[in-house]
């Protein structure tokens, strides 16, 4: 059984424990619920979207290249099209953490993970991307991808794909309309091991009531989802 900890947002390490050590045991969520869980988010952000269509403009996309020469740093600064992006690591291992740049993407670094890549062997990692702007995350580019890599990301500190397959042709296509400013993409098996090569956005202008309302949307649908599962249990 894997456990989901929705607080510190990754597999807990100790994932034999009924709760995340640090919080309840409302903050976790069990693997069987994870198509739910998907559904739940997409229809949330799909309901905020219809109320703020009227409100988005034209897009215009930006690519950013994570890939370049090895270096490790603990923040990278990215400008596409006037989009500045930030990117750190994150390891549920407390330890340091930084970035890893190669020229076949950007991974997750920490004192006892020997893997650069982003990877859930151990501590689980995730590469952080903070936009300056609200963007809607059209595609993104994997490397070092094998069929064993799945990815789970993060909206806004929200769960909203949860252990997705990487496809062969290594390029993920969102569903339209996945807006946010901080997009996370995490490694929760231990087979999962894979570096963020390209990543491209579109940028948008939302009112902040009409995406809070959204992310709102999707928070209720969680605590329903949850609440009925806890009802049939
Ligand atoms: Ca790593
Ligand atoms: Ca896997
Ligand atoms: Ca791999």
């Amino acid at each position: 059984m894997h456990f989901i900890c929705a607080r510190c947002r990754l597999g807990c390490a100790q994932e034999l424990l009924l709760s995340c050590p640090s919080e309840n045991n409302d903050w976790v969520i069990e693997e069987r619920m994870k198509d739910v869980m998907f559904k739940v988010a997409i229809a949330g952000v799909s309901a905020a979207l219809g109320l703020t269509a009227v409100a988005l403009d034209a897009a215009q996309a930006a690519t950013f290249d994570l890939t370049g020469a090895k270096s490790i740093k603990s923040t990278f600064d990215l400008r596409s099209d006037e989009i500045d992006l930030t990117v750190t690591g994150f390891s549920t291992n407390p330890l340091p953490t930084g970035v890893k740049r190669t020229p076949s993407g950007m991974g997750v670094i920490s004192v006892l993970d020997n893997s650069s890549k982003i990877d859930g062997k151990g501590a689980k990692d995730a590469l952080n991307l903070m936009f300056s702007h609200t963007v809607e995350l059209v595609s993104a580019t994997f490397g070092a991808v094998d069929n064993k890599d799945e990815f789970t990301l993060f909206v806004d500190d929200f769960l909203v794909l949860f252990d997705e397959d990487i496809p062969s042709s290594k390029t993920y296509t969102f569903l339209p309309d996945l807006l946010g400013e901080k997009f996370s993409f995490a490694a929760l098996e231990q087979n999962d091991n894979f570096y963020l090569k390209t990543v491209e956005v579109a940028k948008v202008d939302v009112p902040e009531s009409a995406l809070m309302l959204g992310l709102g949307a999707v928070a209720v649908g969680i605590v329903a989802q949850k609440k009925s599962q806890k009802e049939v249990a």
